[in-house]
């Protein structure tokens, strides 16, 4: 173990915490002293480092262990677990992946292994695995990700790249000295803002919040929860139907031309195809004008109060900011590209404060002012499989071997895959209709999963590999993401027989020949020391200092400096459009996008439109809600969900659901009760709480608890149980979570 004159520190995605340990044990965190607003979600990782959940040695499913690949795969979450040596599991996956790969090529090992893991720049466990099979042949790959794939895909159409420019939103300081409208469609959630990938040493969001308040800024909440903008920053709350956020935007574009409001020299000079979007607009191509009447019919809001909103963000100056949430619903490509032509119609992008936002407090980094380091990573390698899916595509792809699927313009085919990896990320907390995706689960031949902890997707792999926490391992906290950067001390020895990730895969490369190339060379130690000094020579380049790795190792922390002035999104291409181009085919915002146009999707045209979703309040039938399953509060997605920060909200053991009153007196049920959803694809119980500050008609219930099927019930509150599995369209394939109608029953 490292000897310090220091406190140990830790790092994660949800906050930097000192760590106190005591014979060998972690026995608290502490907030870390330059963290105005700390998160309390890490010390829930305590009291289940070394408990009953924790895996703490190699585990082979039985009926694979005995009957070999492919036996009994519908045991997968039933089956026993036998223990083997380190040497026994990788003699066995070294002869699996050799098999595999000799009869059916790399293409059939599945390694898109989306997901968070924990924060360390070296320690990625995603980037440990793919390294390791890029060095035997390579492996199917995913695209995009689960948070904002439709974005990922059509923006980079309309502005030429999103997130470049998801990375420099424009700073909380610029918002707070220029803005005095913000307009969030699914609001400024700061439960959200607890978290930053890879690292976060001070939490800002609630700081910016509060300046802009104080300096004066006008907030207004569209979303059907009304803590999307805590209670005590004041903002009005514009309670919309889910799913519906394009055709309020329509109706805010139409009053702005309807009444002259738009500012046509932005138009004719930033932007191309506004004239055949207004054609849509004004009716004349399909003969529905998208007036302020028309959105109130399908949003369900006066249609006064969405004049009344367009008048005042044409006469103000205007921040709009759109939800990463709003992608994850049916045509969800749709909401971004929609607001960013309201944006544009406003003619205030690339003006200090105003313009458009990507999903303020979706994380801790959006408007937080910081040098863009491209600090060094561990290198992936490359692989040689061309095959991938777009991420959410998962189930399909299991399902339909050989099958074509569209996506951003081309047709791709389905690989067939016999054996599935997971080493970061877990699909039984991130995808849809989780019963359908365990059925089709079945059909690998062998799944094997690194955890440390005995969750579903441990639970329903053939091979488990038991990992370390950050807790037992050191590595750095360095991110473009946010300005400390911390280092990651080894406080206790790892659990059990729990190893890294990188130590997993060199284990198995060593079996496979290949462990020269998987580590050139290096202990973790040095790839460290490689990291930390490529990564000072890139903040040279952007004139940042770093210390030397001695140095850093004795401070413990640093912060880098921010720079001189607030971040202001498309400055340049403001100030010279000609010299600062877009990097779309005009150079300009693409309103209506020949690009898109010319791949003839119906489910997402050449321009913003209304689509209807395949499942809203729109086609409910009386009993049905609509369902929300947000982020949780708590927790980061699945993580910690067996800590006490997670069971301290949950006093009955599931998930709580928030329902409006109305809808509670209308099925007769009460307060704390025990309740059921369900719909055609499953059920989940969850714990019933009351409240105004939900709309009637749509219920709420966080992502995050842990799958626990009996049958097609989910016995803990996973909401994906009753997500429908669909792309948001050919274009971007997204996962469309948010667009759910499911009944409640009392239990
Ligand atoms: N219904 C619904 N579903 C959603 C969403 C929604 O809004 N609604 N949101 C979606 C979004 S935005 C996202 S990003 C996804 C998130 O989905 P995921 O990122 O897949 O969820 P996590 O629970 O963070 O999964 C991380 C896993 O990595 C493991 N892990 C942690 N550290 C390590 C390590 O060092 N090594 C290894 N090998 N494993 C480690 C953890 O134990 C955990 O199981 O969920 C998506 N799903
Ligand atoms: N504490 C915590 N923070 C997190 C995470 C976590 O798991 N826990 N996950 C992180 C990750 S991976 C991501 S991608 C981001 C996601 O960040 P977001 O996408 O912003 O997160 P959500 O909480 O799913 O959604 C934000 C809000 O959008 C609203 N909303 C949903 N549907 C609609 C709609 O149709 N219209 C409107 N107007 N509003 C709607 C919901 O009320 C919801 O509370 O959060 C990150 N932050
Ligand atoms: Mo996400």
């Amino acid at each position: 173990m490292t000897q310090l004159d220091r406190d140990l520190l830790t790092s994660s995605h949800w906050g930097t915490y000192g760590v106190d340990v005591s014979d060998g044990h972690v026995t608290a965190l502490r907030d870390f002293e330059q963290d105005p607003d700390p998160s309390p979600i890490g010390h829930g990782i305590v009291d289940v480092l070394n408990g009953p959940t924790r895996i703490t040695a190699p585990m082979v499913r039985k009926g694979w262990l005995e009957g070999g690949p492919g036996a009994a795969p519908d045991k997968r979450g039933s089956d026993e677990f036998i223990e083997v040596s380190w040497n026994e599991v990788n003699d066995l996956i070294a002869n699996e992946l050799s098999r595999v790969k000799r009869s059916h090529g790399n293409s059939a090992i599945y390694a898109g292994s989306y997901g968070w893991a924990s924060a360390g720049r070296f320690h990625h466990a995603q980037s440990q695995l793919k390294r390791f099979l890029n060095c035997i042949g390579g492996y199917t790959s995913s695209k995009n990700t689960y948070s904002y794939a439709a974005a990922e895909v059509v923006v980079p159409h309309v502005l030429g790249d999103f997130g470049r420019f998801l990375n420099n939103c424009t700073s909380w300081e610029s918002i707070t000295s220029d803005c005095e409208l913000f307009v969030a469609f699914g609001g400024v959630p700061l439960k959200n803002g607890q978290i930053s990938q890879g690292g976060v040493g001070a939490h800002v969001q609630k700081g910016g919040l509060q300046s802009a308040v104080n300096a004066g800024v006008k907030f207004v909440n569209i979303s059907p929860l009304r803590s999307d903008l805590l209670c005590q920053f004041e903002g009005e709350w514009l309670a919309l139907r889910p799913s519906t956020d394009t055709a309020l935007m329509l109706g805010l574009a139409h009053v702005l031309v309807n009444e002259g409001l738009q500012n046509q020299d932005f138009l004719d000079s930033y932007t191309v195809g506004f004239e055949i979007f207004s054609a849509y607009l004004l009716g004349d191509s399909d003969g529905v004008p998208k007036t302020a009447e028309w959105a109130a019919e399908i949003c369900d809001l006066p249609a006064q109060d969405i004049r009344a909103l367009a008048r005042r963000m044409a006469q103000s100056r205007t921040m709009i900011s759109v939800a990463w949430a709003l992608t994850r619903q049916d045509h969800g490509e749709q909401p971004f590209w929609a607001a960013i032509t309201l944006a544009a119609m406003l003619g205030q992008i690339g003006l200090p404060g105003t313009g458009i936002g990507f999903g303020y407090s979706a994380t801790n980094n959006v408007g937080l002012a910081r040098y863009q380091i491209d600090y060094a990573s561990f290198p992936q390698g490359q692989n040689a499989v061309k095959n991938f899916i777009p991420v959410a595509r998962l189930t399909d792809m299991l399902e339909n071997p050989g099958d074509a699927f569209s996506y951003n313009g081309n047709f791709y085919e389905y690989p067939d895959i016999r054996l599935v990896w997971w080493a970061g990320g877990n699909p039984f907390h991130h995808h849809q209709d989780l019963n359908r995706m365990r059925r089709a689960w079945a059909r690998p031949e062998t799944i094997i999963a690194n955890e440390w902890c005995w969750n579903a997707l441990a639970q329903h792999a053939d091979i488990v590999l038991p990992c370390t926490t950050t807790l037992e391992r050191s590595d750095i906290a360095m991110t473009p993401k946010d300005p400390y950067i911390v280092a990651m001390d080894r406080a206790i020895n790892p659990v059990g027989k729990s190893r890294d990730d990188h130590s997993i895969f060199r284990g198995i490369a060593a079996k496979m020949d290949v462990e020269e190339n998987f580590t050139e060379g290096r202990s973790p130690q040095e790839w460290q020391r490689w990291i930390w000094d490529v990564s000072r020579q890139q903040a040279a380049k952007v004139g940042v200092t770093l210390p030397d790795w001695d140095t850093f190792q004795r401070c413990g922390w640093i912060k880098v400096p921010k720079p001189d002035v607030p971040i202001i999104m498309m400055e340049k291409f403001r100030a010279n459009p000609k010299t600062h181009p877009l990097s779309t085919p005009s150079g300009k915002i693409e309103i209506h996008s020949d690009t898109i146009a010319s791949f003839n999707y119906e489910d997402c045209p050449g321009h913003p439109v209304w689509l209807k979703p395949e499942e809203w309040l729109g086609n409910a039938s009386p009993l049905q809600l609509h369902m929300i399953s947000n982020q949780p509060r708590n927790k980061l997605h699945s993580q910690l969900d067996h800590g006490s920060v997670s069971k301290s909200d949950r006093p009955k053991g599931v998930e709580p659901v928030t329902m409006h009153p109305r809808d509670a007196a209308a099925r007769g049920l009460e307060a704390g009760q025990i309740v059921q959803l369900h719909n055609s694809r499953g059920a989940c119980r969850a714990q019933l709480t009351i409240s105004e500050t939900i709309r009637f008609g749509v219920i709420q219930i966080a992502t995050g608890a842990w799958y626990q099927p009996d049958g097609d019930t989910c016995q803990h509150g996973n909401p994906n149980v009753l997500t429908l599995d669909k792309g948001t369209s050919q274009l971007a394939q997204g996962p469309i979570a948010h667009s759910c109608l499911v009944e409640v029953r009392p239990e």
